[in-house]
């Protein structure tokens, strides 16, 4: 009995399951099938789909490698949000095309020399107590040993610092756990001066080192003069990372040329790659940059080259705050765990990834115990009593994140450049645990804040060096390739390949959304580079124009859909500053702005003011004009510059005779004019009507659009002041211009009006059933609404209250989808076929599509007063 009623009730759930999802259960096998997708790829999409307005959990910030910018993007669906302008100039920010962007790109010129491109490896976010605290973003520049500060509360580079004593940088930027530091080491191994040594004195003349940042996480800024560097030998020093909790204040920074190796292929000697490989072992670098930087404080520990301290190697080594220890054949990543009792270093050309135990290498350092000296003196710790234990990943393990089971099951995932795998391991007892391939050549691989002393795990990002055949063919260079790994279960599942256009992206970083606070807009009148009231702030009003010398200064506004002012005449020869400031509070109403031919442009996001500079060295006229489709009448935002020969002679050109509109015809004008207006108010007081009943200040967003509506309508009263002095003043021609400014208003006013009303209806409207919804797609699927609009007579009828129209109303609407050719005859239906000169045709609707969009109508019936 029992056993039947439970079949029973298995059966009953059945129907109801396919009659809920049948229709998307048969289009879905339709798509798998078209599209070639199996089970575990339908899996795959519903793990990263994110329907359209929804938000992604986790934000990454990558860096842009050669194309010197950082790209954020969300998790898990991979959709690319923005690039932002670091060490390069970025066009659509403005970034390098305006003047206070400049300023900021400037303080990355090297010895006077403009750089404008650069080599972004090492992202870091800024931390408290070792978590992420979404405040700052740093990244490095290879080539140019450069640091930049992105501020995270507009998404925008504020402070870029360049390295007075290297020549290049790898290793950096890391920050230690309370942001006070920021950690770069050099790379290739060059004098710290700025002066010729030869090659062959390699040893003698040209060092390594790891610079010492201090920065203050309150306003985000580096401060050079409180920074210093600490020498070290040229073995290339390459990844770093900052010790925390256990070994917080100390540093700890990789090499791959202990050899000392120079090269010289030009001249028949084996070229770097041999002789950078011969040893077996390099040197982890461990470093106690808090007692250095103490030290640094005092001029006698410190050389001061090009205006730096740095600590030389000698007084390091006095003091017990630096120290090497092997590390097999040119290593490459180096990861501190989160709680700082292990220190992982991937060994790049040997299998093995090497765990290093805190407490023995303290041991060692602590009873002097040392297996001997290089040659510059520094103490070497002996390799195997340090060692924790060696886990064989594979060939060219790179570099390593930990999950959220580090601590009991010391989960970690590193990345194989050769075998191009992902390897998930315990780092506790050097145990591989599961292997996912990738696509290809991994460099980087990026956890959910995997590298902070709390990591989220759920996803894991390889960041592979090849793409190869993944994507479609798009010329010999190919995109990078970004691959989303699911970590969650006991098995990774490789989710998602997204291609990215831009530079090598070495590191990623990822932080939870929720960390992040963005503002929405600038207060108005901001600098955003100062955070302070920009000099050339101007409201409405006070738009003007200043001549200092043959410097005119332009004070301007903009606003939809107009720049003020809209015409500057100046003199070849003259700077030109354009002070802008856009005067919107809407959310997302961004202008630009750009004069032709100048090579100049900005990025105006509500409430900004930026300075544009040039020199009007080439006569003629200039459109100006804005660069965001910011509205219907965005392009009839502009302006002309005239450049006039201040030595030339002009001759007026003779007028052309155009004929005048009577006094009538323009009286008709205006008259049409102003009731074309009314008409269009009728609309809107409608609209706010409908809006005012159904208590739009309930919801947000709406609530929102209906001040930015009203922002517009309120500019409405000024203008019919102005018309109705025209036509005190008997200037008709004046009158009808202000008047068509009304109506421009009206126009801005009505569509933000509708916009909020039909969100409003989305939120007040009853929530349709599932038979509702597909009734509403089978609607749609057979065209309806190519002649039914609901609410209004169309080329067809009103549907609202359609059912209530006929007697048995529902069977007459069904027989009338269903057959309509057997009921053309119908005296009712012919009047209409007459009037609508147009016939209901057989959409092939069946009766369950038809039964649903009944449920549809009545759904419809139901909120009728909405339509
Ligand atoms: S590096 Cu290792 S893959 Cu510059 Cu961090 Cu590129
Ligand atoms: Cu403002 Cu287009």
């Amino acid at each position: 009995m029992k056993s039947i009623v439970k079949k029973l009730s298995i059966i009953a759930i059945g129907t109801m399951v396919s009659m809920t999802f049948g229709n998307a259960a048969t289009e879905l096998d339709k798509v798998m099938k078209d599209r070639g997708l199996s089970q575990s790829d339908l899996l795959a999409a519903a793990k990263t789909y994110t329907p359209s307005g929804g938000r992604d959990k986790y934000i990454v910030f990558s860096s842009g490698g050669q194309s010197g910018q950082m790209l954020v993007y969300g998790v898990p669906s991979m959709r690319l949000l923005k690039y932002i302008g670091v060490f390069t100039p970025e066009p659509w920010q403005g970034w390098g095309y305006d003047d206070d962007t400049k300023k900021v790109l400037a303080q990355g010129n090297i010895r006077g020399k403009e750089i404008t491109w650069g080599d972004t490896h090492h992202p870091a976010l800024s931390e408290t107590d070792g978590k992420y605290d979404g405040k700052w973003l740093v990244v490095n520049d290879k080539a140019n040993p450069r640091i930049a500060v992105i501020d995270l509360a507009d998404f925008v580079t504020k402070q870029i610092v360049v390295n007075p004593v290297f020549k290049s940088d790898h290793g950096g930027a890391f920050f230690t756990p309370d942001s006070e530091r920021i950690l770069e080491a050099c790379q290739y191994g060059a004098p710290l001066d700025n002066n010729y040594h030869p090659m062959e004195e390699y040893k003698e003349t040209y060092r390594g080192g790891v610079t010492v940042w201090k920065f203050d996480p309150k306003i985000g800024k580096i401060e050079p003069k409180k920074s210093f560097t600490i020498e070290m030998p040229p073995y290339m020093q390459d990844l770093s990372d900052a010790g925390k909790e256990v070994c917080d204040g100390w540093g700890f920074t990789n090499s791959f040329n202990s050899e000392m190796y120079t090269g010289g292929i030009e001249k028949g000697l084996p070229p770097f790659e041999a002789g950078c490989s011969r040893n077996d072992t390099d040197f982890l670098h461990v470093y106690n940059w808090k007692k250095l930087a103490e030290l640094a404080k005092d001029d006698k520990n410190v050389k001061i080259i090009n205006n730096h301290r740095v600590v030389p190697m000698d007084v390091a080594i006095k003091n017990n705050a630096l120290f090497l220890v092997p590390e097999p054949k040119s290593p490459h990543g180096v990861d501190v765990s989160p709680d700082g009792k292990y220190i992982v270093v991937c060994g790049k050309l040997d299998t093995h990834a090497t765990v290093y135990s805190w407490a023995k290498i303290q041991k060692l350092i602590k009873n002097k115990e040392y297996a001997g000296k290089d040659p510059y003196g520094i103490p070497i710790l002996d390799m195997k009593k340090a060692m924790h234990c060696q886990a064989e990943l594979g060939l060219g393990p790179l570099h390593n994140q930990f999950g959220p089971g580090w601590k009991d099951n010391g989960e970690i995932y590193t990345s194989l450049y050769v075998d191009s795998q992902v390897v998930k391991w315990d780092y506790l007892t050097c145990k591989v645990l599961d292997r996912q391939n990738v696509n290809y050549n991994i460099g980087h691989l990026c956890g959910m804040e995997g590298k902070t002393e709390d990591p989220q795990g759920e996803y894991i990002i390889a960041l592979n060096k090849l793409a190869i055949d993944r994507f479609n063919e798009i010329g010999p260079l190919h995109p990078q390739n970004h691959q989303l790994i699911d970590i969650r279960g006991k098995k990774m599942q490789l989710l998602y390949d997204m291609p990215i256009p831009l530079g090598e992206p070495h590191q990623a970083v990822a932080i939870r959304a929720s960390k992040l606070h963005p503002h929405v807009r600038y207060k108005m009148g901001t600098n955003a580079f100062t955070g302070k009231t920009h000099v050339g702030k101007t409201l409405a009003g006070q738009e003007k124009v200043v001549r200092k010398g043959n410097h005119v200064y332009v004070y301007g506004t903009v606003v939809r859909s107009h720049i003020n002012p809209e015409h500057l005449t100046v003199n070849k020869g003259d700077t030109v500053t354009f002070y802008l400031t856009n005067l919107e509070r809407a959310e997302d109403e961004t202008h630009g702005f750009t004069v032709d031919q100048y090579n100049v442009h900005t990025s105006l996001e509500p409430g900004k003011t930026v300075a544009v500079t040039f020199t009007a060295d080439m006569e003629g006229v200039f459109p100006y004009y804005c660069t965001e489709f910011c509205s219907a009448l965005h392009l009839e935002m502009m302006g002309y510059l005239l450049v006039k020969d201040p030595n030339k002679k002009y001759t007026a050109a003779a007028k052309l005779k155009i004929a005048k509109m009577t006094p009538e015809q323009l009286k008709a004008e205006y008259d049409k004019t102003v009731a074309t207006n009314t008409a269009t108010d009728a609309v809107i007081q409608s609209v706010v009507k409908f809006l005012k009943d159904n208590h739009y200040e309930k919801h947000n967003t709406v609530k929102n659009l209906v001040t930015d509506a009203l922002d517009q309508y309120g500019k409405i009263a000024e203008e019919k002041k102005k018309s109705d002095e025209a036509v005190k003043a008997g200037d008709m021609d004046k009158a009808i211009l202000f008047e068509n400014m009304i109506w421009q208003y009206m126009v801005k006013t009505a569509d933000v009006g509708i916009r909020a009303k039909d969100l409003l209806v989305k939120k007040v409207a009853s929530p349709m059933s599932e038979a509702q919804q597909r009734g509403h797609s089978a609607y749609l699927e057979g065209g309806c609404n190519g002649c039914h609009v609901i609410g209004k007579v169309s080329s067809g009828p009103d549907l609202v209250g359609v059912l209530g129209r006929h007697e048995n109303g529902e069977k007459w609407v069904k027989q009338w989808i269903m057959h309509p050719e057997k009921m053309y005859d119908n005296d009712y239906i012919k009047s209409m076929t007459n009037y609508f000169n147009l016939r209901m045709p057989n959409q092939g609707m069946s009766e369950d599509q038809t039964d649903d969009i009944i449920k549809y109508l009545k759904w419809i019936d139901q909120n009728a007063n909405l339509f």
